[in-house]
């Protein structure tokens, strides 16, 4: 499997698009059979979004993150916003056909009474399901020289891109999340957001995004969210948020 590379930068799936890919090699890794350690798919396909399998086993990022968390965090947490998401979406067959992304880009065209919902549990699938592709057991390091260049530009450094988005992911009160984005005018920035809030609900571009809900850390680092964050680097994948950024 040396060598083999997960599609990265596909958009969140919905049944849809995977049912298009069924056919191709992406969907087959997509599909969690050409990979070997990857994580089945849990739940059969009986939605609009569909829970990605991982493209590496629970206990890959070890020590880092560690095996319970990552089976729970992905087929209970990220399972149940795919599972609240596809009830609210089974009313709306329209707005169902489109991606996450874009349903999130166009929340305010969904019935008002559905957008909390959808706003919680798409962010949710969009934000979890950017979270585990852009973690790796073969992460960490720098990032290559093209995202290096834009990170020192936007920045100042890498180091101080790192200081600033583990402070800002420090800084969430509650549960939420930090992310790198690209913004509507191009340029990087950092936010964080609180909940399952979304870069895309303002049109942003998530690049990289960090958890830290409890439920993404609590059970190896309790309270210490700063030591789970710390930890959390040794595995971002920046080839990953290279091609997601375009470099
Ligand atoms: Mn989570």
């Amino acid at each position: 499997m040396v060598g083999m590379r997960t599609p990265r930068h596909l958009p969140v799936l919905t049944r849809r698009r995977l049912l298009g890919l069924a056919g191709t090699a992406a969907g087959a890794l997509l599909l969690g059979r050409a990979r070997a350690g990857a994580q089945p798919a849990p739940a059969a396909v009986s939605g609009a979004l569909v829970l990605p399998a991982l493209p590496y086993a629970y206990e890959a990022l070890e020590p880092h993150i560690d095996a319970q968390t990552m089976n729970l965090h992905h087929t209970r947490h990220h399972g149940a916003q795919v599972a609240n998401a596809n009830r609210i979406l089974a009313d709306l067959p329209a707005f169902s056909r489109l991606s996450a992304e874009e349903m999130l880009r166009r929340l305010d065209e969904a019935p008002e009474a559905a957008r909390t919902g959808l706003r919680n549990n798409v962010g949710g699938h969009a934000n979890h399901a950017l979270f585990w592709d852009t973690m790796s057991p073969s992460g960490g390091g720098e990032p290559p020289a093209a995202l290096r260049t834009a990170l020192e530009a936007a920045f100042g450094s890498v180091e101080q891109f790192r200081t600033r988005l583990s402070a800002a992911a420090a800084g969430v009160f509650g549960s939420g999340w930090a992310f790198l984005v690209r913004d509507t005018r191009g340029a990087l920035g950092i936010v964080a957001l609180p909940n399952q809030d979304s870069p895309w609900l303002v049109g942003s571009t998530p690049l990289l995004g960090v958890d830290v809900w409890e439920h993404a850390y609590y059970l190896k680092y309790q309270n210490r969210r700063a030591d789970y964050i710390a930890a959390w680097w040794n595995v971002v994948d920046w080839g990953a948020v290279a091609r997601r950024a375009g470099l």
